[in-house]
């Protein structure tokens, strides 16, 4: 059985590696997992990229040939094929499967898009970006409500098991700083990124393409690379509707 993953330092790429390092501390054998670093600076718009994901996003796993596109998808797939709690595989699949689809779509694009409005887009005017930028930042306000709802009854997203839910949720909110959304309102779900951030599968999750120093903040070398990469996605002419 072979697994590669095509990944990067960001948030969709962390779940899968984050995943991986996980199934590994539950004590899963896994086959040997070959990593493939994607550079967000073109590498998602080759020919060879676009023929195991034709979304042109990273991150992909692709297993025994057979490609795997999107990030919760990945995390479902490895969940069911490799099961421990992160994934349960009885009736009580469907205290996640839901939560994982509003991570999808909900947390990722809103605090994707408050992340872009808020430090990469450089194409509109900050008279243009203020609407979008209160817009999905009270949105990814409400939703740290909604998580901080949700860990009021348990220690985890769905439930008092950790799963691929947190693991996805996560990813985001970890980053809250750098896409200016305070968390810090709301104790219980600081509490929580750091419970999920203190687990030696997550330490070595978001180690992958990273040095060691910069595993919780940016260089200033790094923070130019991601405000390049970013703004390069981020700009309205990068948008192509010819694929
Ligand atoms: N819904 C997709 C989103 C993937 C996504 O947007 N990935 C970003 C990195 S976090 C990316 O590859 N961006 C490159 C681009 O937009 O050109 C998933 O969950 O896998």
């Amino acid at each position: 059985m072979s697994l590669d993953i095509y990944t990067g330092a960001t948030p969709n790429g962390w779940k899968v590696t984050i995943m991986v390092e996980e199934l590994i501390e539950a004590g899963v054998d896994l086959p040997e997992v070959n990593m493939h670093a994607v550079n967000l600076g073109g590498d998602q718009f080759t020919p060879e990229y676009m023929a195991i994901n034709p979304n042109q996003k990273l991150p992909t796993l692709v297993h025994d040939g057979r490609p795997i596109i999107e990030s919760c998808a990945i995390l479902q797939y490895l969940g069911e094929l490799f099961p421990t709690s992160l994934f349960p595989t009885d009736d009580r699949r469907w205290d996640v499967i839901p939560w994982l689809y509003w991570q999808a779509a909900n947390i990722g694009p809103i605090f994707g898009n408050k992340l872009s409005y808020t430090r990469y887009i450089t194409d509109a005017t900050d008279e243009q970006k203020r609407h979008p930028i209160e817009r999905f930042g009270k949105e990814a306000l409400r939703l740290v409500g909604v998580l901080d709802h949700q860990l009021e009854k348990h220690d985890y997203l769905c439930g008092d098991d950790y799963t691929v839910a947190d693991i996805s949720t996560w990813c985001w909110i970890r980053s809250y700083k750098w896409a200016k959304v305070d968390i810090t309102t709301k104790p219980r779900v600081v509490d929580w990124v750091h419970r999920i951030r203190a687990r030696p599968g997550v330490e070595r999750g978001i180690s992958f393409g990273v040095p060691k120093d910069e595993i919780d903040k940016f260089s200033k070398e790094r923070r130019a690379q991601y405000m390049k990469n970013g703004g390069g996605i981020a700009d309205n002419s990068s948008l192509k509707s010819d694929i």
